[in-house]
């Protein structure tokens, strides 16, 4: 039954079958093949022989007496040259074909997209750095032209643009990942898009592609045991139309739109001024501001708290998801939890809650600290919060960016 189990046809994460999405998973998937048929043809041979073996020089006759050998052989120079240059030869030619598609799927020649970045015409060579940490993918684009070869990621430039386990990309579209860690290793694989890439903690892996053929959602999960959540530390890819890709690239870049009063309200806590909250969102701002600001960026509503030096001082990865645009993604918490309801489409408060309550109800051994004499923890803590205040948190957090079309929302539902 577990061997046929790996047969259904739509599971999200097959290697196989018509899923495959990219030109380099069809490359991977073609080569797997034929070389899986080598794999057949070896194994037949094996087998036959034995079995040829077996049935022929087999004792047959009733009469046989203990000592009545047939004639032995020792040594066949021809027979050992044979077994020995026909699986150098078969594994050379494997190598040769292996490391060509190995260069064409490292190659970093890729188009340039022309973008509007900010009001600014760019032209982005799509690379996006993928960065792996208990348990949960940051991803990082930086749309001018930079040099993205630092082997830490804190030694790399300030990014355009930070979002959490949905990466968006345009379609039809070579993009290029740069994939890096900053605890342990984890891997980072799409399987319907591309193959695996380890991502070592300082160390950045050579360019590595990804590319999708339509619009679409894509799943992935982390392929590197990395410690007790490893399972709940998944991810997708989401594929948009450029002109789609244009506008969520517009709206990522700017902060938390407010009204006008929530506007003067955060305006006047940025000045040093304490003004009394009116209504929820304002309440959510400030309980933010105090609890949460400290690791989480969420821009135009507290980016004046927030500083990695302090965020590395709580956390032993140094990161935690950009909040600014929540409401965006359509999964959070490593992608097992929705954002949006995929049946109702309405904002899934009730996850949110629960995550807000105790993040460790829904990741195991989480925000423990590291030992006596280190304090910093590798998730979320529960941060005690009350219900009045979990309840603005929802509400400010629903109110943070653009709902997701509802196709999307559909695609990418988690159970
Ligand atoms: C000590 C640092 C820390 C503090 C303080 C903190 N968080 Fe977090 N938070 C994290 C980390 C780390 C994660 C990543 C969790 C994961 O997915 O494993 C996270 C994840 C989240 C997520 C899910 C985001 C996503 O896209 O997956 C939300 C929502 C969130 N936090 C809200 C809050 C709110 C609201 C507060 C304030 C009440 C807060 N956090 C305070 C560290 C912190
Ligand atoms: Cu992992």
């Amino acid at each position: 039954m577990l061997v046929l189990a790996g047969c259904a046809d739509d599971a999200p994460l097959d290697t196989l079958g018509d899923q495959l999405a990219g030109p380099e998973a069809r490359d991977i998937g073609a080569f797997m093949r034929w070389l899986l048929w080598i794999c057949y043809a070896v194994f037949a041979g094996v087998l036959g022989i034995t079995l040829y073996s077996w049935r022929n020089f087999r004792i047959k006759t009733d009469d046989y007496e203990e000592g009545d050998w047939p004639e032995q052989i020792h040594g066949n120079t021809t027979a050992e040259l044979a077994w020995t240059a026909a699986p150098a030869i078969l594994l050379a030619v494997i190598a040769v074909f292996t490391l060509g598609l190995h260069s064409s799927l490292n190659s970093d020649e890729n188009n340039a997209i022309t973008l509007d970045v900010g009001g600014e015409t760019v032209a982005w060579e799509p690379e996006i750095v993928v960065v792996g940490q208990q348990w949960w993918w940051e991803y990082q684009y930086h749309f001018g032209d930079v040099e993205l070869t630092a082997q830490r990621v804190e030694s790399l430039p300030t990014a355009d643009l930070y979002t959490a386990t949905q990466m968006v990309i345009p379609v039809g579209q070579e993009i290029e990942l740069e994939v890096t860690s900053r605890d342990v290793i984890h891997s980072y694989w799409i399987p319907s898009l591309n193959g695996k890439r380890d991502a070592v903690p300082g160390r950045q892996s050579a360019p590595w592609k990804i590319q999708a053929d339509t619009p679409g959602v894509f799943f992935g999960q982390c392929t590197e045991f990395c410690g007790l959540s490893h399972s709940r530390m998944r991810m997708q890819v989401i594929a948009l139309e450029m002109e789609d890709f244009q506008l969520w690239v517009t709206s990522q870049m700017e902060g938390v739109a407010l009204s006008a009063e929530d506007q003067a309200y955060v305006d006047a806590l940025v000045a040093g001024d304490t003004p009394s909250p009116e209504n929820s969102t304002q309440r959510g701002i400030s309980t933010f501001r105090g609890k949460c600001a400290s690791c989480h960026l969420m821009e135009n509503i507290a980016d004046d708290l927030y500083s990695e030096e302090r965020v590395r001082e709580q956390l032993v990865a140094g990161a935690a998801p950009n909040l600014t645009h929540f409401s965006s993604r359509t999964t959070f918490a490593g992608g097992i939890r929705n954002v949006w309801d995929p049946e109702t489409l309405e904002f899934n408060a009730n996850d949110l809650r629960i995550w807000l309550q105790n993040p460790e109800a829904i990741k195991a051994n989480y925000a423990l600290p590291v030992s006596d004499g280190d304090s910093r923890m590798r998730g979320m803590p529960n941060l005690g919060l009350s219900t009045q205040e979990i309840g603005d948190l929802v509400a400010l957090l629903e109110s943070t960016g653009e709902k997701p079309s509802d196709e999307i929302i559909r695609q990418t539902g988690v159970e």
